[in-house]
């Protein structure tokens, strides 16, 4: 077990889907307390236990230590429905204990079914500009919450004053978007049965959470939803998601403070993928990006879209280095890269002539970028995924490995070599 009192942070540091689902899995046994700060169900973590396969969009996957407690932090917008089709779908799988170990912030913000209908005809609305969001609802959620129009989970317990809340929030949206069709009376009946459901669950997560850090009480483990390339703020704005899925997402979908977090680990996936429109500098339009989808089952766990696949860019991991501070870095799916010759790795963006210092907040200008890349020789038809020690990779592997370390300047203190549970690498 880790420490009580301590706070470790896994994030996604490239445009989401490194494989941190698998890393939590891994550490959730040393910790008692796992916590969701941003996003919604546009999340997706696979696991895999003893063959059975658990999707996990808005829960924390820690769930499946029967031990843990679950939070659901501040930041997070909750869609009731999806929320209890997953717990159910935990317990039907045979997971102990479920409900009692979910804690959910009364602070939440509610996702309603009509957040999904605006994000789906905003898209529409966007023609060849559209962003190619996951249709969960999160940006028409989002923006509600940042009108101060919409609804909590908090407010599910004072029922009374829900129907016309509800009423007054749906009034923007229906006027904007033509009175879409949509049973008004139906859901607020439905949101009657969900807050009897869920009432037991709803606490304040601020507290409970401070207490537990302060007083050494617990150990917790964040888990980070979505990537840094794909946060409101430092992503490739507008072809992000709603949130700050960054560190400081973390600190304000928690309500904890900076100095309670001791590490970061960043999740880097050996090469890179995108879902979804927006600027991609090292994307391959070739047969080696056909040939990291497909070895590298590169689909969305959340929408099944195939994902854009490219090399590695460590330009682009300097960047949300910087934004995220990583102690140290879990690099996935180094055994998807036995399928080449040669490896490439960006190392830099030159646009107009003129080397970048640092990572363009301008699409234009990332649409623009010619990369510098270094080349390496691979490790081709070795397969790697049986190999549990560094000194056990062949050379090249390990090469490819210390050469990103030096230039990422992060400890590399994992190494993933497939999609079991086991297939990972420690390093000291
Ligand atoms: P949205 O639905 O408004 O958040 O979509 C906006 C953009 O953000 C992209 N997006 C994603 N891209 C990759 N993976 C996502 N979710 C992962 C999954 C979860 C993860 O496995 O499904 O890695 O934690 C995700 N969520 C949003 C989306 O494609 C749009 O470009
Ligand atoms: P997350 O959203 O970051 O948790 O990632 P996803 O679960 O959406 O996608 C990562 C996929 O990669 C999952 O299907 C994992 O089982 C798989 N995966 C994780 N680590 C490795 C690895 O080291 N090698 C291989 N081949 N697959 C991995
Ligand atoms: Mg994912």
């Amino acid at each position: 077990m880790r420490p009580p009192g301590e706070v470790l942070v896994v994030l996604g540091a490239q445009w989401g889907d490194e494989g941190k689902g698998k890393l939590i899995d891994l550490l959730t046994s040393q910790y008692d307390i796992l916590a969701r700060a941003a996003g919604g169900a546009n999340a997706g973590h696979t696991i895999v236990v003893d063959g059975v396969k658990y999707a996990f969009h808005l829960l924390p996957s820690g769930l499946l230590n029967p031990h843990c407690l679950a939070l659901i932090g501040n930041g997070v917008v909750l869609h009731v429905p999806k929320f209890l089709s997953e717990l159910a779908s935990l317990s039907e799988k045979g997971v102990r204990n479920v409900v009692p170990r979910v804690r959910i912030s009364d602070r939440a913000h509610l996702l309603f079914d009509y957040h999904q209908i605006v994000d789906g005809l905003r898209e529409v609305e966007r023609g060849h500009a559209k962003i190619g969001t996951t249709g969960k609802g999160i940006g028409p959620c989002y923006s509600s919450k940042a009108n101060r129009t919409n609804m909590r989970v908090g407010d599910l317990r004072h029922f009374r004053d829900f129907p016309d809340a509800f009423r007054r929030s749906l009034a923007s949206k229906h006027k904007r978007f033509h009175n879409f069709d949509y049973d008004v009376r139906a859901e607020i009946a439905r949101y009657y049965e969900y807050a009897q459901v869920l009432e037991p669950n709803i606490t304040d997560t601020v507290a409970e959470l401070n207490h537990a850090i302060s007083n050494k009480e617990h150990a917790v483990l964040v888990e980070g939803a979505n990537a840094a390339l794909l946060d409101i703020d430092f992503g490739t704005y507008p072809f992000v998601t709603s949130s700050n899925c960054t560190a400081g997402g973390v600190i304000t979908g928690l309500g904890i403070p900076p100095t309670a977090i001791d590490k970061v680990v960043g999740v880097v996936k050996a090469y890179t993928t995108r879902v979804g429109q927006g600027p991609f500098p090292t994307e391959l339009h070739d047969k080696s990006g056909v040939t990291l989808q497909v070895e590298g089952h590169e689909y969305g766990t959340t929408t099944a879209r195939p994902r854009r696949c490219g090399w590695l860019d460590t330009f682009m991991l300097n960047y949300t280095h910087s934004v995220n501070g990583y102690t140290e870095v879990c690099l996935t799916k180094l055994d998807v890269l036995s399928h080449f010759e040669t490896i490439k790795i960006g190392v830099g963006y030159i646009v107009r002539g003129r080397k970048m210092t640092y990572y363009p907040a301008s699409l234009k200008l990332l649409a623009e970028a010619e990369v510098e890349y270094v080349e390496m020789p691979g490790w081709k038809g070795v397969d790697i995924m049986g190999v549990r020690k560094f000194e056990d990779l062949p050379e090249n592997a390990q090469k490819y490995v210390i050469q990103v370390e030096k230039l990422i300047n992060v400890p590399i203190r994992y190494v993933g070599v497939g999609p079991g549970r086991d297939a990972i690498i420690y390093r000291d």
